[in-house]
């Protein structure tokens, strides 16, 4: 069934030049990008979007990096989407995340660990509501999805 997944690319892989890397990468598995922005993030937006980590040490150093510049947010769209993106993703922990995956291939900390995923349909329809107007995506016709 198509469903739905909200990624960002966190603070700094603007920088780091790594945008088309990592976009290159979801869009050759054969998912279909439908919203696309670069943003900057406020306290507002920051506490909502992680209000499942108020509370735990890492959660004001989180906000503090995630506030501290622009950013890219996404929505893609495919069949299992946020299973496939996550795979993509790899683990949380870079040191964990196996070689092949974004976090296992260009970053070494958990506090900068390069990419944001939804981690359910549930989360992903939250978080993209979040970010994007509804009149911001664009379900375009996909042509080849006989392959996706
Ligand atoms: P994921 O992003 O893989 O779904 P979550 O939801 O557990 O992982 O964590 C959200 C974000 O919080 C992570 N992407 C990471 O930036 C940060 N984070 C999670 N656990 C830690 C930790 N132990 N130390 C520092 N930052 C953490």
């Amino acid at each position: 069934m198509s469903t739905r997944c909200f990624t960002m690319l966190k603070p700094g892989v603007l920088n780091r030049r790594l945008v088309g890397e990592v976009v290159s990468r979801l869009e050759k598995k054969g998912l279909k990008l439908i919203g696309l922005k670069l943003m900057n993030i406020s306290q507002d937006l920051a506490s909502q979007h992680y209000a499942e980590h108020k509370g735990k040490a890492f959660y004001d150093p989180l906000l503090d990096y995630i506030t501290s510049g622009s950013v890219v947010a996404m929505v893609w769209q495919g069949d299992d989407c946020v299973t496939l993106v996550r795979k993509i993703t790899g683990a949380t922990n870079p040191a964990e995340a196996a070689p092949g995956t974004i976090r296992g291939d260009f970053c070494c900390h958990t506090s900068h660990n390069i990419i944001h995923a939804s981690d359910s349909d549930e989360s992903a329809e939250r978080e993209i509501a979040l970010f994007f107007k509804p009149e911001e995506l664009v379900d375009w016709e996909d042509q080849a999805g006989i392959w996706y």
